[in-house]
């Protein structure tokens, strides 16, 4: 029988496992090889898709933080009873440097979930060290700390390696970005984006391209992958006539284009904010794909990200995507799938494969991530006017001015009217001049004078003449639908 932990023996099994976690945050920062990255992996893959889908809807991105603190907890307490079994060791042995072995312990398992043997031993030699000299501390029959003492040293330390973690990628999110390769042209479409947007007066609406760290971020995982240009390479898998891959080189080395497109993500809310528009700098990928000569029996394709994403849809719709490795004149920065990404006009944001590396031709449909999670989000998006707070505006005479953006895919937008009365009357707003680009936003706007308090209902119709659903439904599984309404003035 082994008896109970001593509180001795707890502290400093759970000082070693925080050390060990510690020493390798330090020596890979918030990386794919932080020995909490492929916990949090697995972690991520193994939540049932009603808990993910609870989470987007009503944790939003905090749900990233439940996940990091479930794999910190696994690998701390994982470490720490490595690190007890070496104490009990080097007691039976009567000799506390047996603990050592704890170290050992660590590195093979930290080579497991990283592969990385010299970057191992950040999380090896702590953990060995504290082991050890615990081991000594509590041989020599120290009085035990109080229970307090335990508790607050546990916590403190948890927290310290938490808000390290936190801290890192927060900082990991912003870096310096280089010019992406043969991206000039990107330029002369920022300026067109700008000289076509409405001229705000007042309002602090953001433009008609958002800012590279404006931008909305969703991803699966908290570590996101890292791949340099030179590793990066796609390779066209499954049914097809030539199984071929493409480099980085060769990928730049293709005719570019600037496109603006706007990515709206099928999980947000009606009225949310994760709808942006970039200039993208790329190539299309029809070339690629005929060359890899698709035979599959379903028509479809499925795209593999390096984080271990997936999304399946037909190759007919992929034809018509952009391999994109410029964002706003900027190489892809990590969080947008460095170093190329797919865009796929007129889908949902989902489609939008980041760290693209695989394209597999299929013979029978397979679902991918999100729809293995019970979403629908492989089609074509649905139309919304937003209209958030920021374009929600008094003016110095009194008037209210109300400005938003609209978004149909593909479609365009042609129209979109304002209520002022709960929806009894409508009257179309001003709309910024189109952008010659197939899947791209516009901006609208509209002034009136209140009276009091409005009920102000919004809504769009796309280029086909289509008027926005007016139901209003959530966004699982196929993306929130309805006329966003407001109580304004
Ligand atoms: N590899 C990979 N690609 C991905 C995702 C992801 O988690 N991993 N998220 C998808 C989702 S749901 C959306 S809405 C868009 C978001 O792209 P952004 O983070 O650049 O805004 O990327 C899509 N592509
Ligand atoms: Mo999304």
């Amino acid at each position: 029988m082994i008896d109970a932990p001593s509180k001795r023996e707890t502290l400093v099994a759970a000082l070693s496992a925080v050390a060990a976690v510690a020493g390798s945050y330090v020596a890979t920062g918030w990386s794919p090889s932080f020995v909490v990255a492929p916990v949090d992996q697995t972690i991520v893959n193994l939540t049932p898709g009603a808990i993910v889908t609870f989470m987007i809807e009503n944790v939003g991105e905090a749900g990233h933080y439940v996940h990091i603190a479930m794999a910190l907890g696994t690998v701390v307490a994982v470490f720490g009873l490595v690190s007890f079994a070496g104490l009990r060791l080097g007691r039976r042995l009567d000799q506390p440097l047996a603990g050592a072995v704890s170290g050992g312990v660590v590195w093979l398992l930290a080579v497991g979930l990283v592969g990385q043997p010299v970057s191992a031993l950040a999380a090896a030699v702590p953990m060995a060290v504290f082991t050890v000299v615990g081991g000594f501390q509590t041989d020599a029959g120290t009085v035990d700390p109080g229970r307090r003492q335990t508790l607050g040293t546990l916590a403190a330390a948890v927290g310290f390696v938490g808000g390290a973690a936190i801290a890192g990628r927060l900082l990991h999110r912003t870096g310096p970005l280089d010019s992406a390769p043969n991206a000039e042209g990107a330029a002369a479409r920022l300026n067109e984006a700008d000289a076509n947007e409405l001229q705000l007066a007042s309002t602090a609406l953001p433009g008609l391209v958002s800012e590279i760290g404006e931008f909305y971020n969703v991803d699966i995982a908290e570590f996101d992958p890292e791949v340099t240009a030179d590793e990066w390479s796609l390779t066209f898998t499954g049914n097809v006539g030539d199984e071929r891959t493409l480099t980085y080189d060769e990928l730049v080395d293709q005719p570019v284009e600037n496109r603006l497109v706007t990515l709206r993500c099928v999980g947000e809310d009606l009225n949310g904010k994760k709808l942006d528009t970039a200039v993208w700098t790329g190539t299309p990928l029809r070339p690629f794909l005929d060359a890899a000569d698709p035979q599959g029996e379903c028509d479809c394709a499925m795209l593999h990200g390096e984080d271990g994403y997936s999304v399946q849809f037909p190759v007919d719709v992929l034809a018509s995507g952009f391999l994109a490795w410029g964002m706003n004149g900027k190489e892809l920065p990590t969080g947008h799938g460095h170093p190329v990404r797919v865009l796929i006009p007129g889908h949902w944001g989902e489609t939008n494969v980041k760290w693209l590396t695989e394209i597999e031709l299929l013979n029978t449909e397979e679902d991918g991530y999100w729809e293995q999670r019970g979403w629908e989000g492989t089609g074509e998006v649905k139309t919304v006017a937003k209209l958030w707070d920021d374009g929600i505006t008094e003016l110095d005479d009194g008037r209210i001015e109300l400005a938003g953006h609209a978004y149909a895919g593909t479609r365009g937008i042609s129209r979109v009217e304002v209520s002022t009365d709960g929806g009894s009357s409508w009257t179309d707003a001003d709309l910024s001049k189109p952008l010659p680009d197939e899947d791209v936003w516009r901006q609208w706007r509209y002034t009136f004078d209140p009276d009091g308090s409005h009920d102000v209902v919004v809504r769009a119709t796309d280029g086909d003449g289509t008027l926005q659903i007016e139901e209003e439904t959530d966004s699982n599984p196929d993306g929130a639908a309805g006329w966003v309404e407001r109580t304004v003035g």
